[in-house]
């Protein structure tokens, strides 16, 4: 059995969950990290010193660092298909899911930080406004990739869509005017109704 540790409320969690659903791998998930704790108990530091979410543990082997579980578990459970085999296929998938943290979630984060979590009277509009501009060239991006190809790395859905679809997520609850994207807005909404995405990209995101 798959135990995932990590509140619902975070975004990496929220890849795990979804990579563990679209997967169909039984899991449990415990509450973990902001107001319930437990990262920083000596027992979950000898699994996690970064005293960070998510924590898998699978079959006596534990992991850390939402991206490279996502690709643990599209390894294990689904080769070929969402962790291509043909390298090109599989580097292609790797570089997305590199640029959603490196690029996309540095991008975003300020907004959602500042939008949802930061009080109204002490948001800084300044932050708020350069990191929708520095989304938007990158939504705009998407859009074009998205316009040539049903899915990030391809015809099929791969282990490059788990991240970014999270990230979209997120992104479209900020209350703000989207963009109407076409390609982006199709490849989101396709992945959203699935029905493995219940329980993560039908949440409200905190
Ligand atoms: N690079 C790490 C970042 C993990 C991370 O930043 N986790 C946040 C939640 S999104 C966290 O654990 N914060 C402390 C807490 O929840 O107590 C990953 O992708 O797994």
């Amino acid at each position: 059995m798959l135990t995932i540790w990590g509140r619902l409320s975070s975004i990496n969690v929220r890849k795990v969950v979804l990579a563990a659903q679209l997967l169909e791998i039984p899991f449990e998930r415990l509450d973990a990290g902001g107001e319930f704790g437990i990262v920083n108990t000596p027992a979950y530091l000898e699994r996690n010193p970064n005293a960070m979410v998510p924590l898998v543990q699978d079959d006596g082997f534990d992991l850390w660092e939402s991206n490279v579980i996502v690709r643990y578990l599209c390894a294990k459970h689904s080769p070929g298909r969402m962790y291509p085999d043909d390298l090109r296929q599989r580097f292609d998938a790797e570089r997305w899911m590199d640029w959603q943290q490196t690029t996309q979630n540095r991008a975003g984060r300020e907004a959602f930080i500042q939008l949802v979590r930061t009080l109204p009277e002490r948001r800084d509009a300044g932050e708020i406004a350069r990191s929708m501009a520095q989304t938007s060239v990158l939504h705009a991006m998407l859009d074009e990739h998205l316009s040539r190809r049903a899915f990030m790395a391809g015809d099929a859905l791969t282990m490059a869509d788990i991240p970014i679809a999270c990230e979209m997520h997120r992104w479209l609850q900020l209350p703000m005017e989207h963009a109407p994207l076409e390609h982006l807005h199709r490849w989101y909404r396709g992945i959203a109704a699935l029905p493995a995405a219940r329980g993560v990209l039908d949440i409200e995101s905190k």
